[in-house]
């Protein structure tokens, strides 16, 4: 699954995208046409706890079958059937039956099919372990290295060699087992960290006086105890109160604890998972973990990447400065107004706060107003239609479909020219009690091909926890949940148009800081006027937004971008410290970088690293990953859709074909070039930060 960025986990848990069991991912022929899938959904929901506890032991003997075959070949007769051949065929398999055991923790609606899958997802994830470090396994595929190959099978080979490497099972066994039980630790340590932070349940009581600026259908929806209207640390209560709350000490103390959750449980684990993962990376011959791990990655060295952070933070410090200059103005005249004492600093409690008025009167959106434009099934047909007409496809919705909820919908997908069978998505998006809470896409059936050769089809869902239509009122969209909205479903459509050979370069098995690029791009429709236009229209009136509000919204995606950035910026400097210099004190670090870099220091106690998700969900050293493909799916968005036509059909193919079709088969920037017709250049994602060409400085 795949996360969105600024602290917004749209997926907690482990392995992230890699939901195969070759833990890293991957990178070949971009640029042909797309053959017709055969292979049907296998996809079944039914199953009982029972059942599923069953399966997983039956799919972890079953592969490990394969394993034990392979690894008992004489030296001599490993050929590219029964090795290569046979560990790409299990694969398929394996990722198949372990979707259908796994994904059912995060939608069931029966708490003890969700305990059984959760169960499954530990003996499956150890069980992954095990095979990631079969040295016997890995004798056979080195045997294969002279081997003549198409250049797909090539990449799968080598790729196996390094993964094999960087499990160390080229070094002694007393290190290969000590790496097994450092994997296996982290493993569990992750599953903790995440855990704590789901179920953390702390809630704050509030007066209404102290919970004074928040609209009235918010304090309606506070449950009450005694006196006091109850907040949750979730997002829908937390942001809201934040952005909108005037009394400073309610933020405060609500701030105080969001940045402290499970600081008992989460500080002592995230120090041992960096402090083991230091170690793991050491033993592999890498003098930080952030070098082991950006090894995979577009990137390459931790070096690499702070040069980017650096430049990119003094770029952006000037507009920084300007920023926090106006939040304090404003912070100012709102202490006169309310006859509180103004102390010229902002918190950490301030600045949601005064952004959110920044927005609103620099850039006069009214959000309330503006989300009467966005009912969930006009924004849903909108969305739908744009996505079929940018990358000539066809959506039909398919009738009575096996599901999991009587909520989700499946729908088939096809190619508009060749009337193919491309795949197929569920879409799952309403709240339901036990649900995965935020908004995510699952990839569960691998598009890549069948032992027989033959092609299987693509099939993703997309989750999310958008408010469900009722008969006395619609759902209305936020426009930053109809941006979510479109950057999910640009990842189940990669997950869809990928048509890799192999399971391990299908869908979104990209570099890891390219992931988010495509997805990315495709929220750049949300601040466009045309396609705005077809997926809005007035829930009562169904009249059309008008042009000074639409005009305002677009002119709105500059505001705060500088503090907005800056936090990233310290974000994934946190990430980068924590992974490369061994001893840090998480919190210490993260209060000196978020001081100097964003001007606004960490409230005392706090600890915000030890809430900070994607550091035990698979980001480790890779928060860095969503400004870096920014500046990829910046260059994609402004250098053709919008010199070309944001609905052009030809730049929608080319897209299609260039970027996502290839899946993980190409490294990234081979797709790039291909599709950019050069090499990629920072302009736009500087543009895009308010970073105008920079004035000569002599
Ligand atoms: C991981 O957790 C499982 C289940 O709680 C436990 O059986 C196993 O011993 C743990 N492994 C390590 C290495 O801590
Ligand atoms: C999902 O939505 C429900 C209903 O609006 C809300 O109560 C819950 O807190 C949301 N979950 C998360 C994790 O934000
Ligand atoms: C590994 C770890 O730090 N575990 C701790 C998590 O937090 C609980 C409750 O605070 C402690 O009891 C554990 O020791
Ligand atoms: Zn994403």
């Amino acid at each position: 699954g795949l996360i969105r960025s600024l602290l917004e986990i749209r997926r907690g848990g482990r392995g992230g995208v890699l939901s195969s069991f070759h833990p890293a991912p991957p990178p070949l022929g971009c640029c042909v046409p797309a053959e017709g899938a055969s292979g049907a959904n296998r996809l079944v929901w039914d199953r009982t706890p029972e059942q599923i506890q069953a399966l997983a032991a039956e799919l972890i003997s079953q592969t490990k079958r394969v394993y034990d075959a392979v690894g008992a070949l004489e030296l001599d007769a490993v050929t590219r059937g029964n090795t290569l051949k046979a560990l790409a065929d299990v694969e398929v398999e394996y990722t198949v039956q372990r979707n259908m055991l796994d994904f059912p923790q995060h939608v069931s609606s029966c708490k003890e099919v969700r305990s059984s899958s959760t169960e499954a997802d530990k003996k499956l994830s150890e069980f992954d372990v095990e095979m990631s470090m079969r040295e016997d396994v890995y004798l056979r595929i080195v045997k294969l290295e002279a081997e003549a190959l198409d250049p797909e099978s090539r990449r799968f080979l080598e790729r196996l060699i390094k993964l094999g490497q960087r499990n160390g099972l080229h070094l002694p066994k007393e290190t290969q087992e000590e790496i097994k039980s450092i994997k296996k630790e982290l493993s569990n340590l992750s599953i903790d960290f995440s855990k704590n932070l789901n179920e953390d349940t702390t809630r704050l009581g509030f007066t209404r006086e102290q919970l004074g600026g928040l609209p009235e259908d918010f304090l309606g929806s506070l449950e009450v105890e005694g006196a006091m209207l109850q907040v949750s640390l979730k997002y829908p209560h937390y942001f809201p109160t934040m952005k909108k709350c005037w009394n400073p000490e309610t933020r405060k103390a609500l701030e105080n604890a969001f940045n402290s959750r499970c600081q008992q449980e989460n500080s002592s684990i995230l120090k041992q998972l960096v402090s083991l993962r230091g170690q793991k990376s050491a033993l592999l011959g890498f003098s930080t973990h952030a070098d082991f791990v950006l090894e995979m990655n577009m990137a390459k060295s931790g070096q690499k990447v702070a040069g980017f952070l650096e430049d990119l933070g003094r770029k952006l410090r000037l507009l920084g400065e300007e920023e926090r200059a106006v939040l304090l103005q404003l912070k100012e005249k709102e202490c006169e107004k309310r006859g509180l004492a103004f102390d010229g600093q902002l918190h950490a409690w301030d600045t949601r706060y005064y952004m959110t008025q920044v927005e609103e009167l620099h850039y006069a959106v009214d959000q309330n107003q503006l989300k009467e434009y966005f009912p969930m099934e006009v924004v849903t047909e909108g969305l739908l239609a744009i996505y079929q007409e940018l990358l000539g496809l066809s959506f039909q919705l398919v009738a009575g479909a096996p599901v999991w909820h009587p909520d989700v919908t499946l729908y088939s997908v096809t190619d508009r020219a060749s009337s193919a069978l491309v795949g197929q998505f569920y879409l799952d998006l309403f709240p339901r009690e036990g649900k995965y809470g935020h908004a995510a896409c699952f990839g569960l059936q691998p598009g890549c091909l069948l032992p027989d050769g033959s092609r299987q089809m693509s099939v993703a869902a997309m989750v999310a926890n958008f408010s469900k239509p009722t008969a006395a009122g619609p759902s209305l969209l936020q426009h930053d949940e109809v941006e979510t909205y479109f950057h999910e479903f640009g990842h189940v459509m990669h997950q869809l148009c990928a048509q890799a050979d192999y399971a391990m370069f299908s869908g979104t098995h990209v570099e890891r800081d390219f992931v988010e690029a495509p997805s990315q791009m495709l929220e750049n429709w949300v601040w466009e006027a045309e396609p705005l236009r077809r997926m809005s229209r007035h829930y009562k009136t169904g009249s059309p937004i008008p042009d000074v509000l639409l005009d305002k919204l677009i002119k709105s995606r500059l505001a705060n971008t500088g503090m907005i950035n800056l936090r990233q910026i310290v974000l994934a400097k946190v990430d980068q410290a924590l992974h490369t210099r061994p001893g840090l004190e998480p919190a210490d670090e993260y209060s000196r970088l978020s001081a100097e870099i964003l001007g606004v220091p960490a409230s005392p106690g706090t600890n915000m690293p030890a809430t900070f998700g994607h550091l035990a969900g698979g980001y480790d050293a890779q928060y860095y990953g969503y400004l870096w493909s920014e500046v990829f799916s910046m260059d994609m968005f402004y250098s053709r859709f919008k010199q070309e036509g944001v609905m052009e059909p030809k730049v929608g193919m080319d897209y299609r074909k260039c970027i996502l079709q290839p899946g993980g088969s190409l490294d990234a920037s081979e797709m790039l070039r291909k599709f950019l017709g050069r090499e990629p250049k920072p302009e736009a994602f500087l543009l895009s930060k308010g970073l105008g060409p920079a004035p000569c400085p002599c």
